[in-house]
């Protein structure tokens, strides 16, 4: 009720009114009313603050809206099986669920907040409300187990080419499962599978696009960025959520139906890993190399020390120079 009455106040107003007369308007304290906007803001209402000036309405909301991102879908069937929530453990383990109770092929499951989001190896992914885009696309393609890693890869291109394209944002692909600007992460993929020997039962491609974010926590604070602190501009995530699936879309019909791995020089173009030394793990000993070429596989080829060639599938890389890290280590 505090939340509706001071939008309406805010609504009603140009510029800035103060935390005072916002706390007179709603009878309740000036730490309720700075509860009341903080709670505004993580479901994505723009409410800008100035010291001594108060609280500024700049704009609609930034809502995931069903309705509002099935209106503007350009995609035959990625989304158009849409679920959104306000909140949800984790985007891949519901859309792991849906798919145990045959949700459809291109199916999409979006948050906007994860209480549980998750990276690689159980590792925790940070997902405050409103600032991002959780979500998880789910597959049911018709190769073998093997491809599941290309799956990734088309992912990683097709948010590459979105953020280029949609949001003038200068990302790269870090192979195989980052996006990276300015040295620092904006997004990872999380592809988990269920398969037989040969074939593939369900893909779930999780996708975590840092947005909107102003800062991020301490501990990740030195790797991690966003889309407005890279451009300097808020993103509407519908569009960006729509761009993507329409890339994705298309890579993947290219991929299977076509059975065109164009992709490859598209993604070889777009990945910032080639050239530089990579530091790798196999069978539990190290490779160490400098990064030639990504196979139709999806593997990663080094050219060792010895001069011989090494095929590295995704697992634990560090590639010197990104995110600043001095030598080996997960990320
Ligand atoms: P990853 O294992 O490569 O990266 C995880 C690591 O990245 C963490 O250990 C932490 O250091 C860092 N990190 C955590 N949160 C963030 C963040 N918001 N931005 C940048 N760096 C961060 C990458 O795993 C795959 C992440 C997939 C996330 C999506 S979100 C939708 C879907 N649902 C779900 O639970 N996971 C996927």
């Amino acid at each position: 009720m505090e939340q509706e009455i001071l939008l309406q106040c805010l609504r009603e107003t140009e510029g800035y009114l103060s935390g005072e007369e916002l706390s007179r308007r709603l009878g309740v304290s000036r730490s309720a009313v700075w509860k009341a906007v903080a709670r505004l803001r993580s479901e994505g209402y723009p409410i800008a603050s100035a010291p001594r000036r108060g609280y500024r309405l700049d704009g609609p909301p930034d809502l995931l809206e069903k309705g509002t991102i099935l209106a503007g879908l350009k995609t035959q069937t990625f989304g158009r099986s849409l679920s959104v929530f306000k909140s949800v453990d984790s985007t891949n383990e519901e859309a792991k669920r849906q798919a145990a109770q045959g949700a459809p092929h291109g199916a999409v499951f979006l948050a906007e907040r994860q209480t549980g989001g998750k990276g690689r190896l159980g590792r925790h992914w940070d997902s405050p409300p409103g600032e991002g885009v959780w979500m998880s696309l789910l597959l049911r393609p018709a190769g073998p187990p093997a491809e599941a890693s290309v799956l990734t890869l088309l992912a990683g291109l097709a948010v590459c080419n979105t953020l280029r394209g949609e949001c003038g944002c200068d990302a790269w692909i870090k192979w195989p499962n980052d996006i990276v600007a300015g040295g620092k992460k904006l997004c990872g993929i999380l592809t988990e599978v269920a398969a037989e020997m040969d074939r593939i039962h369900w893909a779930v491609v999780g996708i975590g696009l840092n947005a909107n974010q102003g800062a991020f926590p301490d501990e990740i604070a030195w790797k991690a960025t966003s889309l407005r602190l890279e451009t300097g501009r808020r993103v509407e995530r519908s569009a960006v959520l729509r761009r993507i699936l329409l890339e994705l879309e298309e890579a993947y019909r290219l991929y299977y139906e076509e059975r065109r791995p164009g992709f490859l020089e598209a993604y070889q173009a777009r990945c910032i890993s080639l050239g530089r030394r990579v530091r790798a793990e196999r069978g539990g000993n190290p490779l160490e190399g400098e990064a030639v070429a990504v196979t139709a596989e999806g593997d990663l080829l080094l050219r060792c020390g010895n001069g011989r060639l090494e095929a590295v599938r995704s697992g634990e890389v560090s590639v010197q120079g990104i995110y600043g890290e001095p030598g080996p280590q997960a990320f």
